[in-house]
């Protein structure tokens, strides 16, 4: 995909943000919220992260245990499919690699459901969550992440859609089919790539 994105950076004319995907607008400095439930309290001494499904090893990380883990950071934009983005964020925590690795998802297990701890799901494919394209974050600016933003942990998938990124992650279930989390089942994309604006199921 980056090299598709490349391509298509080439051909902007010179006048447009070439780091906008089409049919968005750079929001500044703001951070919208958007969340369809109450927004949960988790305190850090009962967090976890449990990854489970088509893996030869279930495995589940604690505060301490994703700390221990290698630290990693995203520096970049996000954007929603409301049509804002938000640019030069920067996050940290550490990669959805560093889980999986652990884990060991079976060669059959193409798709990952994320799951929170308020029940909230989203469909990932497994190409899209490896290969230092997701992460798990605690941090966002060098501070802790707030509640309403999905704080203390999140996930962080920033070049798809960001209701990809479900907020107070709990769990990545790895299955051998793509089944609709809760938005895909409301219509919204299985895949939701800003760029081709897949937005809505059949984009
Ligand atoms: N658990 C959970 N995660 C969620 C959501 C939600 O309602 N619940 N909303 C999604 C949507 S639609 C978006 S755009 C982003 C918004 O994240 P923000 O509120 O930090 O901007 O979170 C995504 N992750
Ligand atoms: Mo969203």
């Amino acid at each position: 995909m980056s090299g598709s994105t490349r391509g298509f950076l080439g051909r902007r004319p010179p006048t447009g943000n070439p780091l906008l995907p089409p049919g968005q607008y750079d929001v500044g400095d703001g951070w919208p919220v958007l969340t369809a439930e109450p927004t949960p309290r988790i305190a850090t001494d009962t967090w976890s992260i449990t990854v489970d499904g088509e893996v030869e090893q279930p495995s589940a990380w604690n505060w301490d245990e994703a700390h221990a883990l290698p630290d990693a950071e995203y520096r970049g934009a996000i954007h929603c499919v409301t049509t804002w983005s938000k640019f030069d964020t920067r996050f940290g925590g550490v990669s959805v690699d560093s889980l999986l690795d652990v884990a060991k998802p079976r060669p059959e297990g193409r798709f990952v459901m994320a799951t929170s701890s308020t029940g909230y799901t989203t469909n990932l494919r497994m190409e899209d969550v490896t290969g230092g394209k997701a992460w798990i974050v605690w941090e966002f600016d060098g501070k802790p992440l707030t509640a309403e933003h999905g704080g203390p942990v999140r996930m962080l998938v920033p070049h798809l859609y960001f209701w990809k990124s479900a907020k107070w992650i709990s769990k990545l279930t790895v299955r051998t089919e793509d089944r609709p989390g809760f938005w895909e089942q409301r219509g919204y994309h299985d895949q939701g790539d800003p760029w081709t604006q897949q937005r809505y199921q059949g984009d």
